[in-house]
C-alpha cells in the first residue's frame, strides 16, 4: 500500500482541531456527536479516519446517550439492581463464554496496564464493553455503570455486604483454587491456543510468556486470599487511604495540566508497566484497591463487583480533569505510539472479540456516555512557565537503604521564591527513585515533611503504594522504579508553622508492610526529588 504520510498527518491535525471543538462543546453542555464503535482491528490509517469521522459526526443523533449515575444519587439503587441481575446471569454462563463473570475479570489479568500512560484509556475501554454486556444481561438497554465517589463518601457502600452477588462472600463465588482450576483451566487453555499473534506478543511483553506462567499467577491470587479486609461493620476507609481519597489529595492530583503527570508516564507499549503512575492512580486508585483487599488487592480485582464502581470513579476523574479543569489531552494526540496502541483482549455483548485502538477510548462523549456530576473539584495554582523558581529540586539523601518499618530521609533548600509559592498552595509532588520490591503489593510508602531543625513535628503528607503482583515473573519488573506522590497539605502546614522565608525541608519516606507478609528485602533508594507542579 502507498503511504500517505502527509494525508495522515493532516487527518490527525484535523482531528485534533475538531476534537478540541468537540471537547469544548461537551464542556458547554451542547449536544454531543457520537463515534462508531471500533469493533475490528484497525490499521493506522483506519484509526485516523475513524477518529476524524468521529470528530465530524454531529450527524448520528439516533444513538442513545448514557449518563453514568452517582451511586449515592437517586439512580444508584436501580443501577445496582441491574448489576445484580447481570452478574447472576454472567456467573451462570459456561466457562467457555468470554462474557462469563470470571472470564471478564481475567481480561484484567491478561492485559491491564498500570503505572503508565495507558492506564486511563485501557480501563475506559474495559468499562465500556463491560457496561454493554451488563446492558444485555440485565435486560435494561438503558443501564449505565454507577460510580462510587470515595472523596465524598469514604466508606464502601453497604450494598456490597448483603450476601447477594454484590458481596464476594455470596454463594456462586469461588474461593479455592482447586475449584477454579477444575472449572476454568481447560477453557482458558483452549482460549490460549486461539490467541492471535498480536495477543501473544503483548502477553510476552507483559511477562506472561506461556499459559503456565499465567495460570501460576491465577493460583497466586487465590493463595493470597479472596476475603475482603473491609466488612459490613467496618466499611470506612481510614488512615493513609482516607488521606489518599481526600479533597486536598484530589486537588493536587488534578493540578498538573500535563497528561503524563496526571495520567502516567509514556512507555513504548501498554504491556510495559515500568513507567511512573499518575497521582490518581498511585494514590486513591491503588490505596482503595489495597484497603478493600481480597480480590481487589491484586490483578484479579474485577471479580469483586465494587471494582467496576471504583474504576467508574477513576474514569470520571479523567473527564473532570480534562473537560472541566483544563487538563490538556491534545499533546497526546500527536504521539503516534499512544494514539495507535492496540488493545486486543476485549469482547462485546455478543461475546465477539472487540479490539480497540487507544484513540477509540479517549473521548467519553464519542463513546456515548458522560457522568452525572458529583461534588466539584478544583485545581490548586500551578507553576507558571516563567516562574522564578525551578521545576525540580533534587534532594540530598542521608541514607540509601529502605527496609520494611525503616525509613530514608533527604533534604533540600528550595529557596525563598519556591517556599513562598508553596506557601500560597502552589502544588508540589515528590518522586522517589528506588528498587522495585520483589513483592510489591506488600509495601506501602508513607511520606512526611519537616522543616529541618524545626521544633514542630513532621507532617504526614501522603502515602503511595503499588498495586498487584503482576509481572513478578517478568525480569523487566525487578529493576528501578519511580513513584510520584502529590503533597496534599504537609508543605503548607510546615510553612505556616515556620513563618515566611526560605527553609530547608526534610522528607522522610517510611516503608510499612501491607497485609501479613513481612518482606525482608532492602530496597536501594537512588534519589528523591521535590517537584513544583
Ligand atoms: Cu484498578
Amino acid at each position: 500500500m502507498a503511504t500517505h504520510g502527509d494525508d495522515s498527518h493532516n487527518a490527525r491535525r484535523k482531528f485534533i482541531t475538531r476534537g478540541a471543538a468537540l471537547v469544548a462543546a461537551g464542556a458547554a453542555g451542547a449536544a454531543l456527536p457520537t463515534l462508531p464503535v471500533l469493533a475490528r482491528n484497525l490499521s493506522d490509517e483506519d484509526a485516523l479516519e475513524v477518529a476524524a469521522a468521529a470528530a465530524a459526526a454531529g450527524t448520528c443523533p439516533s444513538t442513545p446517550y448514557y449518563r453514568r449515575p452517582n451511586l449515592q444519587g437517586a439512580m444508584g439503587g436501580a443501577a445496582l439492581a441491574d448489576l445484580r441481575t447481570a452478574i447472576t446471569a454472567m456467573m451462570a454462563l459456561p466457562p467457555e463464554d468470554p462474557r462469563n463473570w470470571y472470564r471478564q475479570a481475567m481480561i484484567h489479568v491478561l492485559d491491564c496496564p498500570h503505572g503508565n500512560v495507558f492506564f486511563f484509556s485501557w480501563h475506559r475501554a474495559y468499562l465500556y464493553y463491560f457496561e454493554r454486556i451488563v446492558r444485555k444481561f440485565s435486560n435494561n438497554p438503558k443501564f449505565a455503570l454507577p460510580y462510587w465517589d470515595w472523596t465524598v463518601t469514604p466508606e464502601m457502600p453497604a450494598a456490597f455486604f448483603r450476601g447477594d452477588v454484590l458481596d464476594t462472600q455470596a454463594p456462586g463465588y469461588i474461593h479455592d483454587f482447586p475449584t477454579f482450576d477444575r472449572t476454568f483451566r481447560g477453557p482458558m487453555q483452549a482460549y490460549w491456543g486461539r490467541l492471535t499473534a498480536l495477543q501473544k506478543q503483548q502477553l510476552q511483553l507483559r511477562g506472561l510468556a506461556d499459559f503456565d506462567v499465567f495460570w501460576a499467577a491465577m493460583q497466586q491470587y487465590f493463595t493470597r486470599g479472596t476475603t475482603r479486609l473491609l466488612s459490613a461493620n467496618n466499611r470506612q476507609l481510614t488512615g493513609a487511604t482516607l488521606q489518599a481519597v481526600s479533597y486536598p489529595t484530589m486537588v493536587n492530583a488534578m493540578s498538573s495540566s500535563d497528561f503524563t503527570v496526571f495520567g502516567g508516564s509514556m512507555v513504548p507499549n501498554h504491556s510495559d508497566m515500568t513507567g511512573v503512575p499518575g497521582m490518581v492512580e498511585a494514590q486513591p486508585h491503588n490505596l482503595v484497591h489495597d484497603a478493600i483487599g481480597g480480590y481487589m488487592g491484586d490483578f484479579f480485582a474485577a471479580v469483586d463487583p465494587v471494582f467496576w464502581l471504583h474504576h467508574a470513579n477513576v474514569d470520571r476523574l479523567w473527564d473532570v480533569w480534562w473537560l472541566e479543569l483544563g487538563g490538556a489531552m491534545t499533546p497526546m494526540f500527536s504521539s503516534y505510539a499512544w494514539y495507535n496502541e492496540q488493545f486486543s483482549f476485549f469482547c462485546n455483548e455478543d461475546g465477539i472479540p472487540a479490539p480497540m485502538v487507544n484513540a477509540g477510548s479517549v473521548v467519553s462523549s464519542s463513546m456515548n456516555y458522560d457522568y452525572q456530576p458529583s461534588a466539584p473539584l478544583t485545581t490548586g495554582p500551578s507553576r507558571p512557565s516563567n516562574a522564578t523558581w525551578p521545576a525540580t529540586f533534587p534532594m540530598q539523601l542521608q541514607s540509601t537503604a529502605l527496609a520494611i518499618n525503616g525509613s530514608v530521609t533527604s533534604v533540600v533548600d528550595p529557596g525563598a521564591d519556591a517556599c513562598n509559592a508553596f506557601d500560597q498552595d502552589y502544588q508540589t509532588a515528590i518522586v522517589i527513585d528506588m528498587d522495585r520490591p520483589m513483592d510489591q503489593s506488600a509495601w506501602r510508602f508513607n511520606f512526611e515533611i519537616q522543616i529541618e531543625g524545626s521544633s514542630f513535628s513532621a507532617k504526614p503528607c501522603g502515602s503511595t503504594a503499588f498495586f498487584g503482583t503482576m509481572g513478578m515473573a517478568d525480569p523487566n519488573m525487578s529493576q528501578r522504579c519511580q513513584l510520584k506522590l502529590g503533597i496534599a497539605s504537609g508543605m503548607r502546614q510546615c510553612l505556616d508553622e515556620a513563618g515566611g522565608g526560605a527553609h530547608r525541608f526534610a522528607v522522610t519516606v517510611r516503608a510499612e508492610p501491607v497485609g501479613s507478609s513481612l518482606p525482608t528485602q532492602i530496597l536501594n533508594v537512588y534519589g528523591v526529588t521535590l517537584i513544583s507542579l
